[in-house]
């Protein structure tokens, strides 16, 4: 039998592309034994079978990247046990200080103005009224000692406080149907999550961190804290929140972060 070698692709450094995708698959295919054999087996050619895109170029190979990621999202929804619960710590095992992030620095933090702040809410909700801090303080309160794992390398274990999340989408009558949930927030920074992940018991709108009233560096007025989700799906300084069924992205997302993102 003969085998015929493929011609090189114009323009694509293979090499590149073929380690950037094993690295995707070693990030995103969750099962051990698939993804030890998909490291070893890709090709480009396996690329384009797994994706169906006929690869010819880098921009190719980006979209070929970026539907394989968008595919590992359905199977991490597959794979996404709502019954889990992400670890919890003591708190002798918080980390002091608690690390900050942001896509700038620290002397950029947005300060919110808590007199006249409102969380919008829209989209599939049957209450579409605001909600103002005192009456999300009202509510009953949550702690939590987790840890925020960051994609950049880091992770840090800390207390947060809030509103179980499924508790509010159940007061603003929310479509738990629907498939989104997006976020706004005060920095121009967005996200949105699978449903699931909203209802799920760790995940809390939350409005201290340690015990206090969140600081502004991470987040006042409110942020998302979601264990079983990595750093960058954790919105921070929110002020909106829509129920939709139109896929809304995120500000890494959209720059090739791995949407479901989880940890
Ligand atoms: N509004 C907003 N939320 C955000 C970010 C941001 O830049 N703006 N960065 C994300 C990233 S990448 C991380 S790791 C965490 C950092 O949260 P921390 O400052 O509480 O550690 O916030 C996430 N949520
Ligand atoms: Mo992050």
């Amino acid at each position: 039998m003969k085998l015929f070698k493929r011609p090189p692709l114009i323009g694509v450094d293979s090499d590149a592309a073929l380690s950037e995708a094993r690295a995707l698959m070693a990030r995103h295919v969750t099962q051990p034994s698939r993804r030890a054999f998909m490291q070893r087996s890709l090709t480009m050619g396996g690329l384009s079978m797994l994706t169906g895109c006929s690869i010819s170029s880098n921009a190719d190979v980006e979209t070929a990247l970026s539907r394989i990621s968008r595919f590992n999202d359905t199977v991490q929804g597959w794979l996404f046990d709502p019954n889990k619960m992400a670890p919890t710590y003591p708190e002798s095992m918080i980390t002091r200080p608690f690390p900050f992030n942001a896509y700038y620095g620290e002397s950029e933090v947005r300060e919110v103005d808590e007199a006249s702040y409102k969380l919008e809410v829209t989209g599939m909700v049957a209450d579409k009224r605001s909600w103002t801090l005192p009456e999300l303080r009202a509510m009953a309160q949550q702690d939590q000692v987790t840890r925020h794992i960051c994609v950049e390398g880091w992770s840090a274990i800390g207390k947060w406080g809030g509103v179980p999340f499924s508790e509010f989408l159940r007061r603003i009558g929310a479509d738990t149907s629907a498939k989104y949930i997006g976020f706004k927030c005060a920095d121009d920074y967005y996200t949105s999550i699978d449903m699931p992940t909203a209802l799920h018991a760790q995940t809390l709108l939350a409005l201290t961190y340690g015990g206090q009233p969140l600081p502004p560096k991470y987040g006042f007025p409110m942020k998302l804290r979601m264990p079983t989700k990595l750093g960058y799906k954790n919105p921070k300084h929110i002020k909106a929140i829509f129920v939709t069924n139109t896929y809304p992205g995120g500000f890494w997302e959209d720059q090739g972060y791995n949407w479901f993102g989880g940890s």
